[in-house]
């Protein structure tokens, strides 16, 4: 069962990880390098000692394919994974003079009453973000993060260079290449990125025709960040396969610094307690032919019936 692999690395980390402090001041269990491989014909690897939200996941996925860097659209579909990145901007802003937000992440946790000032605050964000078109412009972006490289990476030569297009062309034109490579990693647009872009670079590979695809992530947060990552490339690897008129083979997950942030033990370890069930299978619209023109409504999963959620807190 391909979700074995990742109930693996959390029961690894957790016997066999270094404590470390973090940037995010929550601290970690850590190891460095890593690899799970999810073969994708046994089914879509969607988590299922936990449910995750797969609408989220194909949202964000649509969100980076459309080459958008503006939380608008995330906010627009009831998605909230990006929002604490872009406040965070806001409220260190010249223009913010609302309540003090330092640390709002850590304090938020530790601080009942500072965190109800912290939803009050946020919730004005997200209107904001929702009603103002000027207000989006300005403070919706996350920066150049992975939509900006993927499809419009900027050249030295004032070139706009659209690396999603160009690799879906390569598989389809030169299958044996061994440069099907896209880049989020563009260490000249580090400085204005919200987040320096954790998934880092993926390269496509094409055999009996079958399509992987491999992912090096330089940075995995195991409990929240992974499982979301993990279907997220299964479901990119599957829409170009599509297209491509290819079947699915495997998606194969590189880890840099995997980790366990502290505060995700207890839900860790329940998780790690719970029975596997069947992985449920995923529908795409076949009346759609480019991955340019799905939207959420094109994209659905069947036999999804996992375990009940589990909350935890995200590091900021
Ligand atoms: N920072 C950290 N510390 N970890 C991350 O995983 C992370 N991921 C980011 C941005 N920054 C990050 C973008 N992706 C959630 C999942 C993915 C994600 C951000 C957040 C998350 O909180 N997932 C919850 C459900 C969220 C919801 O329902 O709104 C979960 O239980 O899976
Ligand atoms: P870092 O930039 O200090 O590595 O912090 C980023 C955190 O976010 C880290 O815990 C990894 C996590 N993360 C994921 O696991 N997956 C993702 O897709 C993103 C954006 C972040």
């Amino acid at each position: 069962m391909n979700e074995q692999a990742y109930l693996d690395l959390c029961q690894h980390v957790l016997n066999d990880g270094h404590d470390r402090h973090d940037r995010t001041g929550v601290g970690t269990r850590s190891i460095f390098g890593y690899q799970m491989r999810f073969d994708l014909q046994q089914g879509f690897p969607l988590l299922t000692t936990k449910r995750v939200p797969f609408k989220l996941i194909a949202s964000e996925l649509l969100w980076f394919i459309k080459g958008d860097t503006n939380i608008r659209y995330l906010l627009q579909h009831n998605n909230n994974i990006w929002n604490e990145w872009a406040f965070k901007n806001w409220v260190e802003s010249d223009e913010y003079n609302g309540p003090n937000m330092d640390n709002f992440g850590i304090r938020a946790q530790q601080d009942a009453n500072f965190n109800a000032v912290y939803q009050e605050q946020m919730a004005l964000f997200k209107q904001y973000i929702l009603e103002d078109d000027t207000f989006a412009e300005k403070f919706g972006h996350l920066g150049d993060v992975y939509g900006k490289q993927w499809r419009h990476w900027q050249s030295t030569q004032g070139e706009t260079i659209d690396q999603l297009k160009q690799v879906i062309h390569d598989i389809k034109t030169n299958p044996n290449s061994r440069r099907l490579i896209v880049s989020a990693w563009n260490p000249e647009d580090i400085p204005t990125m919200a987040l320096p872009p954790c998934h880092t670079l993926f390269q496509f590979y094409v055999e009996d025709g079958k399509l992987s695809c491999q992912l090096y992530q330089r940075s995995g947060d195991i409990f929240l960040g992974i499982p979301f990552n993990i279907a997220s490339y299964a479901l990119l690897t599957h829409l170009i396969a599509h297209e491509c008129g290819l079947d699915v083979g495997e998606f194969i997950h590189t880890l840099g610094d995997a980790h366990i942030y502290h505060n995700h033990f207890e839900q860790v370890n329940t998780q790690l307690e719970r029975h596997l069930v069947d992985p449920p299978k995923l529908q795409l619209n076949k009346d759609k032919t480019s991955i340019f023109d799905f939207d959420i409504h094109d994209l659905s999963l069947t036999g999804y019936d996992p375990h009940p959620s589990i909350k935890a807190p995200v590091a900021v």
